[in-house]
């Protein structure tokens, strides 16, 4: 026995060195990471490095003289037959898909981030793996396609499980066949079908159900990532696996299909008392919070289409209101809801898509306002009024039932809209709505006549003039405030607009209202006085509706102070 003990010893040397080896071979080969490495010597830190942000496809060799490379605009020289081609093509998808179809589906952008971003490290092994969601409706080939192989060539192997296609019942027949043969010849795509449409929500949730990654990052299917859009989002998730992370969206051209992105700041999202999305500059406030310039962005809302979050933190949340159809609203559904619920809402200044705008709504978007109804029903708690001031014909949709929503809310403890207001949006512009101090602005003389102002442009609110026009009851641009400050506020647009007088003309425009804490200046007050008489501080006159005007629109317009009917004004409610 003691002769076998002797002689087992060596063995048992053997052994445990045997497994010192194995276990130095072991460790090497995770540093060296689940990468392929063709070569046995060793590999430095940086060729290691760069062999870990290997995209899943390598982009084929750059031709400079191709069509719209490097995000140039396309500009075709075109006889007629092509033209009408063009004008075929704008018109079914409202995107130039004409020019998009002369593009490589794998073209390269120009560098539009800012120059810091460049210098971020990212340890890849111990980011989160995540999927990316696509849903689509009716899209044209090559913008969908451009997008996915967008995904495929700028994100790392190691950190993209899947691409998860949706299509929400199209009906085009490129979309069918040939979409499945083209997908299935494709590494780590997956195409799923809706089997009736279900509009983006639900599309999106069908899609999310699939997935294996633990961070969802949804896109729009007309998009074209920029290089590194993906690390800096999943290095913030990982950070904080409660921030919901949006990129930086940089729009291209439906026409030329130019990329337009720049380095500098990105914009932030907002809201208007429509309950549209809008977008805005970063506050003063966020860049003293912010220590760098890549550091993330807090944003109060997203635009919808291009974010990624954590699919454990998506669920807890309640992923969407799938009650919501087709387009819409869901936007700002999910970012009340994030903020109140305990999340953050976030833009990183270091990841940038770019996203086609097309010319103008391709399919019917009807469905919005029930939609936004939903958000509002659930998430604005008393604010909810000074929605349907604005907008009475909202009151009157028929929204479905909430009440699950409600309980979810209730469930996760949510905060107030006022605090979500207070706390993470104290730029808005918040009207107080007294009663008899909202509502068209009509006048005793001009009956039936209501101040009315329709700015040209959707996204310049100021400078132009208010008119008046036959009283519609429809909220929107005859709907006016007058504040506790003595403003008479145009505030169903965000940023919030104040009718000002000037002693250039007698007409009235409508311009910025002061930042809040500055005093009103004297051309924007007005003296609402008990005989309905408005009177202008600073020109000292008083409002009359006049007909004979320079341009024969009849118009509210400041004169010597009378008694005339036309110089008597009241609020009215009433739709
Ligand atoms: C913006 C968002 C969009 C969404 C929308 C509000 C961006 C860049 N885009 O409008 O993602 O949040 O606001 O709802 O932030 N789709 C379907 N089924 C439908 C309708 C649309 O699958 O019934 C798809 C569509 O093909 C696209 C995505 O959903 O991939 C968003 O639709 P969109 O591109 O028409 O919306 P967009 O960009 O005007
Ligand atoms: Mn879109």
């Amino acid at each position: 026995m003691a002769a076998y003990g002797r002689r087992k010893r060596p063995k048992l040397l053997i052994l445990i060195c045997g497994a010192i080896f194995m276990g130095y071979v072991m460790f090497f080969k995770r540093k060296s990471g689940e990468v392929s490495l063709t070569n046995r010597r060793e590999v430095t830190g940086e060729e290691e490095y760069e062999l870990l942000k290997k995209p899943v496809y390598e982009k084929p060799p750059l031709d400079l003289e191709a069509v719209g490379e490097m995000g140039r605009a396309v500009k075709l020289n075109l006889n007629e037959e092509e033209k009408r081609k063009e004008e075929e093509s704008i018109k079914a998808h409202q995107i130039n898909t004409y020019v998009s179809d002369k593009i490589s589906l794998h073209r390269r952008l120009p560098e539009r981030w800012n120059p810091l971003c460049k210098e971020l490290k990212y340890d890849y092994r111990s980011l989160p793996t995540t999927s990316v969601v696509i849903a689509f409706y009716n899209e044209a080939w090559s913008t969908l396609l451009r997008t996915v192989h967008s995904v495929l060539e700028t994100s790392p192997d190691i950190l993209l499980k899947e691409v998860v296609l949706v299509d929400d019942y199209s009906d085009k027949a490129h979309l069918k066949e040939p979409l499945d043969k083209y997908i299935s010849g494709l590494n780590k795509v997956r195409l799923i079908r809706a089997t009736k449409r279900e509009g983006l929500v639900r599309a999106r949730l069908l899609g999310a159900s699939i997935t294996t990654g633990e961070v969802l990052t949804f896109l729009d299917c007309h998009c074209e990532c920029h290089e590194g859009w993906l690390e800096p989002v999943l290095h913030r998730i990982k950070e904080e696996p409660k921030a919901v992370v949006c990129p930086v969206i940089d729009v291209i051209d439906w026409n030329t299909f130019q990329y337009l992105g720049h380095a500098g700041e990105p914009q932030i999202g907002g809201f208007d008392w429509r309950l549209v999305f809008t977008w805005h500059s970063i506050p003063d406030y966020e860049q003293k919070r912010r220590r760098s310039p890549v550091d993330v962005i807090r944003s109060p809302t997203m635009a919808g289409g291009l974010f990624a979050v954590r699919k454990d933190f998506f669920h807890y949340l309640g992923t969407y209101d799938t009650g919501m159809e087709v387009w819409g609203g869901e936007n700002l559904e999910f970012s009340f809801r994030i903020w109140q619920c305990g999340g953050s809402l976030e833009v990183h200044p270091c990841s940038h898509v770019g996203h086609v705008f097309p010319k103008k709504a391709p399919y019917s978007r009807s469905k919005a306002l029930a939609n936004s109804v939903r958000a509002a029903e659930v998430w604005l708690d008393e604010f909810k009024e000074i929605y349907y001031h604005r907008n009475p014909h909202a009151r009157l949709e028929a929204f479905g039932d909430v009440t699950e929503r409600r309980m979810l809310r209730e469930k996760l403890g949510c905060k107030s809209f006022k605090w979500y207001l207070d706390n993470i949006y104290p730029d808005i512009h918040v009207p107080h709505d007294r009663p008899g101090m909202f509502g068209m602005l009509k006048n005793r003389g001009k009956t039936n006549y209501c101040f009315d102002y329709n700015p040209t442009d959707e996204n310049v609110v100021v400078g132009q003039r208010v008119i008046l026009y036959l009283c519609h009851g429809m909220g929107q641009n005859q709907f006016f405030e007058y504040s506790v400050n003595g403003e008479i506020c145009y505030n169903t647009r965000e940023p919030a607009g104040c009718i000002a007088g000037d002693n250039i003309s007698t007409y009235l425009t409508v311009q910025l209202c002061r930042t809040r804490g500055q005093p009103v200046p004297s051309d924007q007050k007005f003296i609402f006085r008990k005989d309905g008489s408005l009177y202008h501080v600073h020109s000292q006159k008083c409002i009359e509706a006049i007909d004979n005007t320079d341009n024969g629109t009849p118009a509210p317009s400041l004169q010597p102070c009378s008694d005339s009917l036309h110089q008597k004004w009241f609020f009215e409610e009433r739709m």
